[in-house]
């Protein structure tokens, strides 16, 4: 098992984008998890093994050495903290933009600006950076609704084409970053399994260029 190579991923849109450049790197699936329940899915090449996990749980996997490697959001990475992790590559997949949002013309109800959002950490240090004082409020999902029943005057979330902003009479405001998906290491895999590691962040890393066509 010590000279495998685990690889977390999340089901979703970064599963989608990470298959075409695992290809190019020759690795196959030898399960297709559209039919498969599994979660431990193997590969034509003996040594390397995909782990099927929520996007949100791929860091604390890949941190605590379940997984040697993962690919995860930079969003996902930025409320995480990376401890841990190194983080060699951008993928260049899955990318879009985290943004404050909301109703045309938004202001405080209250005293406060109140922002709903699943980024807390990411809004925290944006308002902070700011010297804005704001009341920041965890949701899980569907932020879009937040502004529209007057449970939040502003929300931080990712944006990509916009339409669902403009679904729901949302209008985006301020960019606070770029994201995009991240190839991240274990610590210790890093220099337990280095040469393994060291290769397959080699052939991802062609890969990405060669994608760049
Ligand atoms: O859905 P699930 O609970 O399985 O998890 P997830 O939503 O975290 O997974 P997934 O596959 O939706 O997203 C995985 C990663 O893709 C995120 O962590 C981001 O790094 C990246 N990504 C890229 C996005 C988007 N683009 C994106 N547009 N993640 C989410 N969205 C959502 C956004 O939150 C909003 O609801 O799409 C909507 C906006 O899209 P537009 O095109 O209408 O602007
Ligand atoms: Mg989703």
């Amino acid at each position: 098992m010590n000279d495998t190579l685990t690889i977390a991923v999340s089901k979703g849109r970064i599963f989608k984008d990470v298959l075409p450049l695992l290809a190019r790197a020759g690795i196959e699936l030898r399960d297709d998890p559209e039919t498969s329940r599994k979660l431990i899915l193997d590969t034509n090449q003996e040594h390397v093994k995909i782990v099927l996990i929520r996007t949100t749980d791929v860091p604390t996997y890949v941190q605590y050495g379940a997984a040697d490697l993962g690919v995860a959001g930079k969003d996902v990475l930025l409320e995480h903290g990376g401890a841990g992790l190194y983080e060699p590559l951008d993928m260049e997949i899955a990318r879009c933009r985290l943004m404050v949002a909301g109703r045309p013309g938004a202001s405080a109800a209250g005293n406060r600006l109140r922002i709903a959002t699943k980024y807390v950490e990411s809004a925290r240090r944006y308002y902070a950076a700011q010297g804005k004082q704001v009341e920041i409020i965890k949701l899980y999902g569907s932020m879009e609704l937040a502004p529209l029943v007057g449970l939040a005057d502003l929300i931080v979330d990712l944006v990509d084409t916009g339409n669902t902003l403009k679904a729901n009479g949302l209008v985006p405001m301020d960019h606070i970053a770029d994201i995009s998906s991240r190839l991240i290491v274990n610590k210790a895999s890093m220099k337990m399994k280095h040469a393994q590691v060291q290769h397959f962040i080699e052939q991802m890393t062609a890969a990405v260029v060669a994608a760049r066509g």
